[in-house]
């Protein structure tokens, strides 16, 4: 019977322009790592909420909220440290899709946290799918609801 729940060695997308090395070693790095990113989070979503949220794949050992460069607020993401590749593979696998704060969150596998990750690098301080955005987005008040470039159009 097929798996009702996504193949965690499928890795996304996604790919982080400053890792410091090539495909190969990115994806080695997503392959063996035990952080999360997760995305389309809530503006409002708090530490407490993703703490209690992610413990449900097992014990963190840290969560950093990526913060808005010029307002040091949340601006949508997070990373989420495990002590085991284990449950980090069950929370991209059992979490990622779940609705937290009325909205499906997306949890991908992450290279590894690093100094300076945890904030935004739009060009307004906050993340930049944010600036792209062109469907309205309550949580996005601060930009109108739609994206900084679709309000400049
Ligand atoms: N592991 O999916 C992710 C992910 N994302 C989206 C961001 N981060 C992620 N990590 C993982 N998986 O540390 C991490 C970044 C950074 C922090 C904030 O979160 O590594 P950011 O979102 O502000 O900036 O990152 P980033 O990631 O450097 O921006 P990028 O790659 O240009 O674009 C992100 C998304 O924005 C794209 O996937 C796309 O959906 C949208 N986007 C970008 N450019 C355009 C465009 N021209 N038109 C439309 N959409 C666009």
């Amino acid at each position: 019977m097929a798996s009702l729940f996504k193949d965690p060695s499928k890795l996304s997308a996604y790919r982080d322009r400053k890792f410091p090395g090539n495909q190969e070693e990115f994806e080695h790095a997503l392959q063996t790592s035990i952080t999360v990113y997760i995305g389309n989070m809530s503006f409002y979503t708090t530490e407490e909420q993703v703490y209690e949220l992610f413990s449900r794949a097992g014990e963190i050992k840290k969560i950093i909220m990526g913060l808005d460069k010029n307002t040091k607020t949340p601006c949508g993401f997070c990373f989420v440290l495990y002590y085991s590749r284990e449950d980090c593979e069950d929370a991209v696998k059992y979490i990622s899709g779940t609705i937290l704060d009325d909205r499906p969150i997306r949890v991908d596998f992450d290279w590894g946290f690093q100094e300076g990750r945890q904030w935004g690098r739009g060009r307004s301080g906050g993340q930049v799918r944010d600036e792209y955005r062109t469907d309205y987005d309550p949580d996005i008040l601060s930009l109108g609801g739609y994206g900084k470039l679709v309000q400049r159009e």
